[in-house]
């Protein structure tokens, strides 16, 4: 069994869309980001960096893994499924992996910042971060137009990449004209471990279903 801390946010996703896929069995422990369980001396003790998300692996001892990346190239090592053994097919997805990981997330978690939460509108915060991350869209458009996936079969890459890239429109950015994003994104969305996965934190579920309940869970969108 694995324990699962998260909170309904994409890096959260990530995890639990990954878990989903390879049908592994795993306990969520919810995380109130809103009231600053992250910051917990006993949850510090298992993630340092006071952020979610974190696996422990009874399986293995109480292994503990933090930082999204990491854990889901854990996962997959465990499994031998969503990352190639190939030298070559490995490092094609941890590419993708790491794109996320620098890019996509950091740039629309700012993008959201500057966006919905800052006191003061700065426009040109606001404006760098969303054409920043318009940028990255149009990186994974040229990929994807000559790619089903990001990199061979499906892959963390794809998890991690759309975990974020699906909210799109809470960063205030626009896929028009990206065609081949857009057939990715939906085509992800559909699958049942992605449906499960994102069902897996009860705030997911709420934002998704009501925009009234997106201002809940706004605070911790970042
Ligand atoms: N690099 C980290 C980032 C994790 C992260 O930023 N988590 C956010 C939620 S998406 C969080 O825990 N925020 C709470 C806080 O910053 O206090 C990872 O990928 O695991």
């Amino acid at each position: 069994m694995i324990d699962l801390y998260t909170a309904a946010t994409p890096n959260g996703w990530k995890v639990s869309i990954a878990l989903e896929e390879l049908a592994l069995p795993y306990q969520v422990r919810l995380v109130g980001l809103g009231q600053g369980e992250q910051r917990a001396p006993d949850y510090l003790r298992l993630n340092p960096n006071g952020k979610i998300p974190t696996i422990v692996d009874h399986a293995r001892g109480g292994f503990t893994v933090f930082e999204s990346g990491a854990i889901l190239i854990y996962l997959a090592e465990k499994t031998g499924r969503l990352l190639p053994a190939d030298p070559e097919g490995r490092s094609l997805v941890l590419q993708w992996l790491m794109f996320q990981m620098g890019g996509v997330g950091p740039m629309m978690g700012q993008a959201n910042v500057f966006l919905r939460y800052a006191p003061e509108k700065i426009p040109y915060a606001i404006d760098r971060y969303q054409r920043e991350v318009r940028r990255l869209f149009e990186v994974l458009d040229g990929r994807l137009a000559e790619h089903e996936f990001l990199a061979g079969d499906y892959s963390i890459a794809d998890i991690a990449n759309w975990s974020w890239a699906h909210l799109f429109a809470w960063s205030g950015v626009g896929i028009d004209g990206l065609v081949h994003l857009s057939r990715w994104i939906e085509a992800i969305a559909e699958r049942p471990a992605t449906v499960l996965g994102k069902a897996a934190s009860p705030l997911a579920a709420a934002a998704d279903a009501d925009s009234q309940r997106v201002a809940t869970a706004r605070t911790i969108l970042v």
